[in-house]
């Protein structure tokens, strides 16, 4: 019987790649995309694909038998701004989901989980530079509570159960292929595509807040590797620290006018700004880069320098 991979919430910005990644390495047909709606054509024309509700247990349970599922990656999730405009809603997909997974791995029906936490774990508290694998966690949006409490309900499954659970906690992610969805770190994204549209951007970030930072390339990677690592080198089970590169807005725009010299930038911070003002400016990430060699390889310039040509490319293509 194959080793088989679902992908829960795989129409997303880092579900669907993940999706392509895993495919490519396991094989089309033992990697299953499942998202509420086929909102990604191109992915769900891709290989197998299921409707599913992350926040309905028989439907996942259903999915895993029919498919004999191993592993499964739990993707779906609302981020941190939308968050804040439906904070229920926030707090239920996130958590009901992660049960929902948790407790499948609980009852043996899958062997391996991984879950996404976030620099929105942290809050204003924290330190913000180089924050520490364990530090003082007091976020305040709902979205962070979530990742929070997740973080412990991991350990808790894994200390408890047994259960195999592996998470991260991604920075914001940057990537042409699909666009996020409300999340506090979009902005870095946007500006690339205004910057090629209309040679200018207005971000809703202030200029010299600072935040981690990482390409999509090196969170998929990461990604792969903690659940390729041999299970004995894991030795966080709550969430790890993840880093790859630090800047503020200021920085990406001064890095984007290399490229492209008319490219201007001004700045009208919204209710997001504070939710960035919260998390830390960089992060230490050693205990990963320990534990399962955790390396990345984009530095900013690398990450202007792809970005730029792959909306390029799609741009004039479109
Ligand atoms: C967000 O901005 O909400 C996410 C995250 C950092 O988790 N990209």
């Amino acid at each position: 019987m194959n080793y088989r991979i679902l992908v829960i919430g795989a129409c997303g910005q880092i579900g669907s790649e993940l999706t392509y990644k895993l495919r490519s390495v396991n094989g089309m047909d033992n990697v299953i995309a499942a998202d509420i709606k086929e909102s990604n054509i191109e992915l769900v024309n891709s290989g197998p694909f299921e409707v599913l509700d992350a926040k309905n247990f028989n439907q996942i349970k259903r999915c895993v038998k029919a498919y004999n599922i191993d592993t499964v990656y739990l993707m779906a999730a609302m981020l941190s701004a939308k968050g804040e405009q439906f904070p229920k809603k926030a707090w239920d997909l996130n958590m009901t989901s992660l049960f929902n997974v948790l407790d499948l791995a609980k009852e043996k029906l899958i062997n391996k989980v991984f879950w996404p936490s976030s620099i929105g774990a942290f809050g204003p508290t924290t330190p913000k530079n180089n924050t520490p694998q364990h530090a003082i966690m007091e976020p305040n949006t709902v979205y962070g509570i979530t990742k929070q409490v997740g973080e412990r309900w991991c350990e808790y499954y894994n200390k408890n159960y047994g259960v195999d659970v592996r998470s991260v906690r991604y920075p914001g992610i940057i990537s042409w292929k699909t666009l996020p969805g409300g999340g506090t770190t979009d902005y870095a994204i946007d500006i690339f595509h205004k910057a090629i549209t209309d040679k200018k951007y207005e971000c809703y970030i202030a200029e010299d807040t600072e935040l981690p930072m990482m390409f999509m390339e090196d969170a998929i990677n990461a990604t792969i590797n903690l659940m390729n690592a041999a299970n004995d080198s894991i030795t966080i089970r709550s969430s790890y620290n993840l880093a790859a590169i630090s800047f503020t807005p200021k920085q990406i725009a001064e890095s984007i006018k290399l490229q492209i010299p008319e490219f201007s930038i001004t700045y009208n911070p919204d209710f997001r700004q504070q939710i960035a003002a919260s998390w830390p400016k960089s992060i230490d990430d050693s205990k990963a880069r320990i534990d399962w060699n955790w390396s990345h390889d984009f530095d900013l310039e690398d990450i202007t320098k792809e970005m730029l040509m792959q909306l390029n490319n799609m741009y004039s293509l479109s």
